[in-house]
């Protein structure tokens, strides 16, 4: 199958989902061609079967802001034709899925007629579709998608009753490469960060609002009154100065560290022991799902779809928004009890290999791809 793959490429799950995908469809002897505004994060080396078309933005006086839906949608087009696509897969909904729309449009009127598949991944929903000048957009999106998916159940209730659709939503889960995401032990870096066996947390995100980080700085001084602890931060985004302050005025600069945007989660995971997730809003959590695949047990909020992912009291917790403490009280029952602590982390592994690992996934997508195309 020849597939277009639309995303973000930045640092964030929905980029990093879409390109695993990529990957993974590559892999199986599908071509795949991403088309977006820069190479996508996890493209980092050449995979065979792997194409990649840099959407230009065309810069004009007239233009005060870049017209990029546009020039994606003029991308579409180009790549489709020529590399004649079979399929066009969108992932977030704003605003692929409305300049796939208008690429397909365009085309039918040149007699060809390429499907299109929208991927749902979160706040494309539960925020920024919610703001009155885009939910017509996003609706009218989803309506004229030939196919849509959705991360978790909870995200595909959400779109029905949020916009008041009605369509089928396939629910197919985020994956994890478990043959990459694995148990490793990197005690170089363990006795880098924690040079007195402190136990570590950690976190990786885009430090938006929605994500709470400052919850996680929170968690760790709660928790160091009882246990010696650090936490390592990955990843950068608006609220980071507001984390660095936070850890100043707590006095845990040294007790905090903001390793910034890294490739190299599973190095880092290999050091760390307890995965913090409090969001506000969190659609299924695929950082979480690739630090349990690597034996890290989570603490999450009890939001969106993490109890999809989390299993209470088996392969970590999950909390209230916002209820530091009982975050705090759950990490240090793990750290106390070094059995029940070994168990979380087994059964973290096992979980994201019977459930979410990336050979069960993938098929589902293959089957949908079929019956859209067979529609
Ligand atoms: O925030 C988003 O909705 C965008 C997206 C991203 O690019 O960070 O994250 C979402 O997609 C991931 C992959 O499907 C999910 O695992 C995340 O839970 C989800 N984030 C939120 O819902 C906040």
């Amino acid at each position: 199958m020849k597939i277009g793959i639309t995303c973000y490429p930045t640092y964030g799950g929905s980029g990093v989902l879409a390109t695993e995908l990529g990957k993974a469809l590559a892999d199986k002897g599908h071509s795949v061609h991403f088309i977006s505004y820069a190479l996508p994060t996890r493209l980092s080396h050449f995979y065979e079967n792997i194409y990649y078309h840099e959407v230009e933005f065309s810069s004009y006086p007239l233009f005060e802001y870049q017209l990029y839906s546009l020039s994606l949608a003029s991308k579409m087009i180009e790549v489709i034709e020529y590399e004649n696509l079979d399929l066009l897969h969108v992932h977030y909904a704003i605003p692929h899925a409305v300049s796939g729309f208008l690429a397909q449009q365009i085309l039918k009127k040149n007699g060809i007629d390429v499907k299109m598949i929208t991927t749902l991944h979160g706040t494309d929903i539960t925020l920024v579709g919610l703001e009155p000048s885009f939910l017509p957009l996003v609706k009218f999106s989803i309506e004229e998608s030939d196919g849509v998916t959705a991360v978790s159940r909870f995200l595909g209730e959400k779109t029905l009753t949020n916009y008041q659709i009605n369509k089928d939503i396939q629910i197919i889960h985020n994956f994890v490469d478990t043959d990459v995401f694995k148990p490793v032990k990197n005690e170089n870096f363990r006795k880098h960060i924690a040079p007195d066996g402190e136990k570590i947390l950690v976190h990786t995100s885009n430090f938006r609002k929605v994500k709470r980080v400052t919850d996680t700085i929170k968690v760790l001084s709660l928790v160091k009154e009882e246990i010696p602890a650090k936490l390592v931060l990955v990843g950068d985004g608006p609220d980071r100065s507001e984390c660095e302050r936070l850890a100043r005025e707590l006095d845990l600069q040294k007790d905090v560290i903001f390793l910034g945007k890294q490739d190299g989660l599973v190095e880092i995971f290999g050091a760390s022991d307890l995965f913090l997730m409090p969001s506000q809003s969190e659609s299924f959590g695929l950082a979480a799902l690739e630090a349990m695949a690597c034996g890290i047990p989570a603490i999450t909020s009890s939001v969106g779809g993490l109890p999809e992912l989390i299993l209470h009291n088996e392969t970590g917790y999950i909390a209230e928004i916002g209820d530091i403490e009982r975050m705090a009280k759950y990490a240090i029952s793990l750290f106390k009890n070094e059995r029940k602590f070994l168990k979380f982390s087994a059964k973290s592994r096992e979980r994201a290999v019977t459930a979410f690992e990336k050979s069960k996934i993938i098929p589902q997508y293959e089957e949908y791809y079929e019956k859209i195309l067979n529609s």
